[in-house]
């Protein structure tokens, strides 16, 4: 049996506390969703809202195994699980969608484009595979300031990203130089409605792993605690000297690619599959036929998480939005010699 797959089944006891943050982020990220997907559908919303539904054990795990204020996490569209668990608080999130002035982008820029550079969260760039080089040059930059040790670089992308130049190139340059990098992919069999074997020919994704002498995992998706173990264990093996890691996910995307896109190209046979399990439900039952939490205990988090997501769209909502008649920005620098 591969390494990984034996650490995605193992009983090693699992930090109890970790375990709680994952699934609490998973659960406030999927609350904070939902109301985002009702927003867009009454048109509060401009432009697209993109959910990681399906996908929260996967980004969770990531997020929850990175150290806030020392470690670098590149997040992508499926990922406001991963967010939660590194951090990023609701408001952020609810005042980009809703173009508050007070978000981190001062409303100027759309919903998912929103980070906090200095905080480790650099802004998601749309193009596909392109935080990997991004992740990989802020380790590079920390290796030459002498300030790398200890620090992982984590992004993740999605089964289409990894056909990309710039993932290619990101990998590669990352393995060469051995950096602390962790890409996890969210093999969710299609990139929009295009499946997978109309993207790649290889067996399987972690043939890419091999073939840029990096590790490889593998590991369902669905399925939280085993999420908890591979995804941590590729995180502690770059933290400690490893090199670049990859984890490749297997799940299903339970949303459309937007929620503009209904996802009716999807088989009704592999959303009955173990690939369209929802991870959600499975980490309910993990979590309490497991004890790590109980029933009582869910529906507390159900009931606050929902007043934080309420709180947080009500404030964003009240808030001003940019005026274009005082905003002094431009693209191009105004700066003698500095303009294009
Ligand atoms: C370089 C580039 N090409 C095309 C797009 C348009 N686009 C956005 S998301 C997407 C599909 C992404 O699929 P995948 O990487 O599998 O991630 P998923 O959406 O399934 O999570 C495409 C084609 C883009 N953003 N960037």
């Amino acid at each position: 049996m591969p390494e990984t797959e034996e650490a995605e089944r193992t009983s090693v006891d699992l930090d109890r506390d970790h375990v709680r943050d994952v699934f609490q982020a998973m659960l406030k990220a999927r609350l904070l969703e939902s109301k985002l997907s009702s927003l867009y559908k009454a048109g509060k919303i401009v432009g697209g809202v993109y959910l990681g539904k399906g996908q929260e054990a996967v980004s969770a795990a990531l997020g929850a195994s990175l150290i806030q204020g020392r470690d670098i996490f590149a997040a992508l569209i499926r990922d406001q699980a991963g967010r939660t668990a590194f951090g990023e608080p609701l408001i952020d999130c609810t005042r980009t969608y809703l173009g508050s002035v007070l978000g981190p982008m001062k409303g100027r820029d759309g919903n998912i484009h929103r980070g906090r550079p200095r905080e480790g969260m650099p802004a998601m760039i749309s193009h596909l595979g392109a935080q990997v080089p991004v992740v990989g040059g802020m380790l590079l930059a920390r290796r030459l300031k002498g300030t790398l040790a200890g620090v992982v670089g984590a992004t993740c992308v999605g089964d289409g990203a990894t056909s990309t130049g710039a993932f290619h190139e990101g990998i590669n340059m990352a393995a060469v130089e051995r950096l602390p990098l962790v890409v996890v992919v969210g093999n969710n069999q299609f990139a929009y409605s295009t499946p997978n074997d109309r993207q790649f020919a290889c067996a399987d994704l972690l043939d890419r792993a091999k073939g840029y002498g990096v590790g490889g995992h593998s590991v369902d998706g669905t399925d939280l605690l085993a999420c908890v173990r591979v995804i941590g264990r590729a995180v502690r093996l770059a933290r400690e000297g490893g090199g670049p890691q990859m984890v490749v996910a297997r799940l299903l995307r339970l949303s459309g690619h937007g929620e503009h896109d209904d996802g009716s190209y999807v088989p009704g046979a592999l959303r009955q599959s173990q690939l369209g399990r929802d991870c959600l439900e499975t980490g309910i039952i993990q979590m309490i036929e497991q004890g790590y939490a109980s029933v009582d205990e869910i529906e507390q988090w159900k009931n606050r998480f929902t007043d934080e997501v309420q709180a947080a769209v009500a404030q964003a909502q009240q808030e001003p939005t940019p005026d274009p008649w005082s905003e002094d920005w431009r693209a191009c620098s105004s700066e003698p010699g500095g303009g294009i």
